[in-house]
């Protein structure tokens, strides 16, 4: 029973210019249209706070737009990003828990940036970032396979990217940055050799698919079960125990292709092999459970791909917001 009702600070953002597929700009309005945000208020009493607005940011959208160290729309996203940056910040300011609803992955350099600058100045305290997802996003522009600044957000963030000029995302200060030894990676499938080769160059830590197959198989009860929630319950056990000897404010960034495209089909760059539903929402419940969680964002669903699916996606999106703001028990 809570008194006072926890204060959710919503941005919707309706932005596709870190990929080239049309339709992850309708995902904000889909989630909102299945009822997320009415679950949110009247099932888990949280008290939302929400301008009823998907942001599209036309107005911020440069018309000219040249390729920039091989980035594609390099100023449309840094633009975007840089007010989505300060709209996530004025909610985490004021304590608020902000969930942010995506548009693709690139919108993540806005959402972080903001929280880690408000966790900052609030707490003094660096904040952690949870990244579930199929990819790790840490590609530096010039290694970059596809141009995409949805597969970059990481590397910005953290600056193993960095770039001076103001309408390319110099406008990232110290404040907005985060620590490489506070990033955690969970669910990475298809990494690029040379985000692999980063990873391993800043001991960047990474549950993959392989370690959550690897823990079940160590842990495999002698009655042979083999129940898949077990094993991200062991990964999970030794990674919060990591987390809460440190206790760090958690930003958590959920990229809905984390999952395996049977239960999310309809995202950009599906790879198979991925988390079941129960797995992702099992993974948001603990996060939810560390007490330490300040914003989540949900990224990558795109209603226009695999139209049978659409429904089924928008649902799993729908179930891991609830899941990590505490959708848990009876
Ligand atoms: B997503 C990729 F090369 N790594 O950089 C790239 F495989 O936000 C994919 O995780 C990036 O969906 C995927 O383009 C970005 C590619
Ligand atoms: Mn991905
Ligand atoms: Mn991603
Ligand atoms: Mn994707």
């Amino acid at each position: 029973f809570l008194s006072h009702p926890q204060q959710l600070g919503v941005v919707a953002v309706g932005f596709n210019g870190g990929q080239m597929k049309k339709g992850v700009e309708a995902a904000p309005m889909a989630l909102i249209e299945a009822g997320l945000l009415t679950q949110l208020q009247e099932d888990l009493e949280y008290e939302i706070h929400h301008d009823n607005t998907v942001h599209y940011y036309e107005n911020d959208i440069p018309a000219e737009d040249p390729d920039h160290r091989n980035m594609k729309k390099p100023r449309a996203v840094s633009a975007v990003t840089e007010r989505l940056s300060s709209q996530v910040y004025n909610y985490a300011k004021d304590g608020k828990f902000v969930l942010t609803l995506g548009g693709d992955h690139s919108i993540a350099i806005g959402t972080i940036s903001g929280t880690g600058k408000a966790i900052r100045e609030r707490l003094g305290r660096e904040m952690a970032v949870i990244w579930v997802d199929a990819h790790a996003d840490i590609n530096v522009p010039e290694m970059s396979p596809s141009g995409n600044i949805h597969g970059m957000p990481m590397a910005f963030l953290t600056r193993l990217a960095r770039e001076e000029r103001r309408d390319i995302f110099g406008w990232l200060q110290d404040e907005h940055i985060v620590n490489t030894n506070k990033l955690v990676y969970i669910g990475l499938r298809d990494v690029d050799r040379g985000e692999k080769k980063l990873l391993r160059e800043h001991g960047i830590k990474a549950f993959s698919m392989h370690d959550i197959d690897r823990y079940v198989i160590f842990y495999l009860p002698s009655s042979g079960y083999t129940g898949l929630p077990i094993m991200v319950l062991v990964v999970l056990s030794r990674w919060r125990s990591l987390i809460s000897a440190m206790t760090p404010p958690i930003h958590l960034s959920f990229d809905v292709d984390a999952l395996d495209p049977q239960w999310a089909p309809s995202t950009g760059t599906p790879v198979r092999g991925g988390l079941t539903l129960r797995e992702g929402d099992f993974i948001c419940e603990c996060v939810h459970q560390t007490g330490n969680l300040v914003a989540m964002d949900l990224v990558e669903v795109n209603p226009s791909l695999e139209s049978v699916g659409a429904a089924e996606t928008i649902r799993a999106g729908c179930s891991l917001v609830r899941s990590a703001l505490g959708d848990t028990l009876l």
